[in-house]
């Protein structure tokens, strides 16, 4: 027993996440359902530190120190739960039990509870930043108790990825499932800001008139400034890459239907359980489905658009500043919708989760990676309790300077017949939080017309009822 760690699930996550702890000195007992992936990852790489080779179950825990550290990197869900059940019959009290694969957060509480009566750690872990961050440094979300990661924290320290001033991108997030739910909502947020950008990208094409190689620099000037950040980066990659097939630019011969794997319709599904506005993301979730529906989108085709003229080229180079402002104006509201996902999730299960923490560790190695989280830190850092991040000054400031052009992207938008229901959504949600009355006053007065749900009275504390099929007097209800 000398592995100081192991890795049972040896796909593409998993064999990288155990070379990241081999390079980086810690021994790694290796363990595969199949064993042929675990011998064919320790022949190829077996130079790069130190592994255990392991054929059962029982040799990969007989070769772990105890407490037992063993990281489960399965495809989630019923693998999940199998694997679980094959090893925790052969641990001890004391020894953790890390599943890094995406997991629902419910699984995960479930898991949690049942373990921990056997006196095992469970940690639901949240790991971003697909098969390279695995290898070179992840952005690491861990749940669980706090005495598993005592344990665990400065090995995932050294494995994760390192923000711009050094620090790891790793913290214990909060008890059972909060790591979960962390990524969950990280995975919320990327959809959102991949939707943001798709619709930046269209509006430089169809109204500005851009091509794909002139969008790419675009975005690569854009990348030097307040957006930089992972994902802007690499759509300028993306934009700029020719087809070597048709010479044609590559985002013209893709299919144009988007797929996913439920991580931002979990997101969704969740804020709708806790009653929380993530517009934004539930905009980008829908605008993944619409593209799918194939035939839909076929038999719509000859639907009437507007007439409008695309603009000018001396007008192109503005309306493209007005988009970076429309831009980063939506990407605030994502995240501040995202945040408050984490907060009423944090207080719903009683986590405590300390989100200047949270934007500390998404500063590298995710996907959302952007010198913009780094704010958000300071933000939260600077009040924690803030109700959210648009009453932080600097963004509020921000979205201020930017609401004029966001406003104009927007007209332009409806005026050419563009889809932008990511930008739409999040200057509704800035608009109805700023409404001095909001027209939900009309909707308990309907409300209490057909149903008697009754409503409450702006100068007078209780609820009422109105007796709109008789006098019309009010009742005290
Ligand atoms: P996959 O999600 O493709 O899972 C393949 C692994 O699961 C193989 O090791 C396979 O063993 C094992 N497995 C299966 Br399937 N059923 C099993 C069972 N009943 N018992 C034991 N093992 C079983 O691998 P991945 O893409 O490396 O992802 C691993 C986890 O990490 C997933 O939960 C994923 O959601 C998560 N994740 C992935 C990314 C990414 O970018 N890909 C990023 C972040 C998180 P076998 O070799 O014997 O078939």
């Amino acid at each position: 027993s000398s592995a100081q760690i192991g890795v049972t699930g040896l796909a593409v996550m998993g064999r990288n996440l155990a070379r990241n702890f081999a390079r980086n000195g810690y021994t790694v007992a290796v363990h595969n359902r199949t064993a042929a992936r675990m011998h064919a990852l320790v022949e190829e790489f077996g130079h790069e530190g130190s592994f255990v080779a392991a054929e059962t179950a029982k040799e990969f825990v007989a070769a772990l120190e105890r407490p037992r550290r063993l990281v489960i990197m399965v495809k989630a869900g019923e693998p999940t739960d199998a694997v679980i059940e094959e090893f925790a019959p052969l641990l001890e009290p004391g020894d953790m039990i890390i599943d890094g694969g995406n997991a629902h957060f419910a699984d995960t509480r479930r898991r949690e509870r049942a373990l921990r009566e056997q006196g095992i750690h469970f940690v639901g872990t949240g790991v971003s930043g697909g098969e390279e961050g695995a290898l070179n440094g992840p952005s690491i979300m861990p749940g669980g108790s706090k005495e598993s990661y005592e344990s665990l924290g400065p090995m995932l320290e050294k494995i994760s990825a390192k923000a711009a001033d050094g620090a790891p991108c790793v913290t214990h997030v909060g008890p059972d499932g909060a790591g979960h739910f962390v990524k969950m909502v990280h995975n919320g947020i990327e959809y959102a800001d991949m939707q943001l950008i798709g619709e930046a990208y269209q509006l430089l094409r169809d109204v500005a008139g851009y091509e794909p190689a002139q969008i790419a620099d675009i975005f690569r000037t854009w990348n030097t400034g307040r957006l930089d950040s992972y994902l802007i980066e690499i759509t300028a990659e993306v934009l700029s890459h020719v087809d070597a097939a048709t010479g044609k630019p590559f985002v013209d011969v893709v299919v144009d239907q988007a797929e996913q794997k439920g991580t931002g319709r979990w997101t969704v599904q969740i804020a709708l359980d806790l009653g929380v506005p993530v517009s934004g993301i539930a905009e980008a979730v829908f605008a993944r489905s619409l593209s799918g529906h194939a035939a839909l989108r076929e038999a719509s085709r000859r639907l009437a658009g507007p007439t409008a003229a695309p603009l000018g080229e001396a007008e192109a180079a503005a309306f493209a500043d007005r988009v970076e402002q429309a831009l980063y104006a939506s990407k605030i509201v994502s995240y501040t919708q995202g945040f408050h996902e984490v907060a009423a999730g944090s207080d719903e299960y009683g986590w405590d989760i300390d989100l200047g923490a949270v934007s500390a560790i998404w500063r590298g190695g995710c996907i959302i990676r952007a010198a913009f989280l780094d704010r958000i830190r300071a933000a939260y850092d600077a009040r924690a309790d803030l109700p959210s991040l648009l009453s932080d000054e600097t963004f509020a400031r921000e979205i201020a300077d930017a609401q004029d052009d966001w406003r104009e992207v927007l007209i332009a938008a409806t005026r050419q017949g563009v889809p932008t229901p990511g930008f739409a959504a999040a200057l509704a949600y800035y608009d109805a939080l700023r409404a001095e009355r909001l027209p939900a006053a009309l909707t308990q007065g309907q409300r209490d017309y057909f149903g008697a749900h009754t409503y409450r009275r702006t100068d007078r504390d209780g609820s009422f009822h109105t007796l709109w099929g008789d006098d019309r007097s009010e009742v005290s209800a």
